[in-house]
């Protein structure tokens, strides 16, 4: 993938999704802020996937506004709806990791004389199928990080410091996605911008991506899912993004997926869409850890662990 203009030609770095490159990968994503996995999922896995939603998306009518072209549908709530979607995508080794190193937060407060520790987990922002069909024009180039009011300033790679990023999206192709079907287009090094920097077209570089293979980005990147210029083919892509503990989710979980879903998921997958606290103190179910919900009577009282 090279970016399409003189100023910008820049070649992003590709990795296979194995933990063992999450430091290279964070390493990318601090100087690129965007960076391509390849062979996240197997067909058979894109094909389950497909099954559990594509009914979803044929429901989907198309959006009232310019955010998305008429021709875009979507599925949201993946929790309640793909348990693939989630046990592959979302909980992919890889990813996780690169989410753990660059959005866990660790905050120092006195409580008296004690200067306690607190660690805040990464959680699930949101979940979003997106099929761009022929015809649709460019969704504008926009940061995702806008939903949590991330004001930044102008920094050089050398000077990122981990905290940053309110969020880290990935992006699956469920079919070829290319530049002539609308794959996501991105500006690479734009996360180093200062957030009321006007971006171009010309800077912008398309996240082709054969299916099963992935594309990971920081929130505070410019991208957009782009003009679908073929007669015929679907642009698919399985979308989710991660977000700080301690900020809201952009997509509310806890009424987009049934309680009932939630319990059918290990524990790991149930922190990760919001059962558990943020320390210090947040997000708690009377003063205990959210997951006493999930669990029920069988709970045992966990409130040490809020602080
Ligand atoms: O469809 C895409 O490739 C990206 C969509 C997007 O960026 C958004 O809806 O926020
Ligand atoms: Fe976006």
């Amino acid at each position: 993938m090279v970016a399409n203009t003189e100023s910008s030609r820049i070649t992003l770095h590709e990795f296979e999704a194995h933990p063992s490159n999450t430091d290279v990968v964070v390493k990318a994503l601090i100087q690129d802020g965007g960076v391509v996995i390849r062979n996240v999922v197997s067909q058979a896995t894109l094909d389950q996937i497909e099954k559990d939603t594509r009914p979803y998306l044929e429901a989907d009518k198309p959006w009232k506004g310019d955010f998305f072209p008429p021709e875009t549908r979507r599925v949201f709530g993946l929790a309640g709806k793909s348990a693939t979607f989630m046990k592959e995508i979302v909980a992919n080794g890889l990813y996780q990791a690169v989410c753990d190193a660059l959005l866990t937060s660790t905050h120092y407060s006195y409580y008296g004389k004690t200067l306690q520790e607190s660690v805040s987990k990464p959680q699930l922002n949101n979940t979003i199928i997106f099929s761009i069909g022929p015809g649709a024009k460019n969704q504008e180039l926009h940061r995702d990080d806008m939903i949590h009011h991330n004001e930044l300033r102008a920094i050089t790679a050398e000077e990122y410091e981990v905290g940053r990023d309110t969020g880290i999206g990935f992006f699956v192709a469920g079919k070829k996605t290319t530049r002539q079907n609308g794959a996501t287009r991105f500006i690479p090094r734009s996360h180093l911008w200062a957030t009321r920097t006007e971006p171009s077209e010309e800077q912008a570089v398309y996240a082709e991506l054969d299916p099963g293979d992935g594309f990971i980005m920081l929130s505070s990147c410019f991208h957009g899912g782009s003009a679908n210029e073929t007669q015929n083919e679907e642009r698919l892509v399985y979308s989710c993004f991660m977000t700080k503990g301690y900020l809201r989710q952009e997509e509310n979980q806890y009424l987009a997926v049934p309680l009932s879903k939630v319990r059918e998921y290990s524990v790991e997958l149930q922190c990760l869409i919001g059962y558990q606290v943020s320390q210090p103190f947040l997000g708690w179910l009377d003063l205990d850890d959210p997951r006493k919900a999930v669990v029920g009577d069988a709970w045992q009282d966990n409130r040490g662990d809020l602080y």
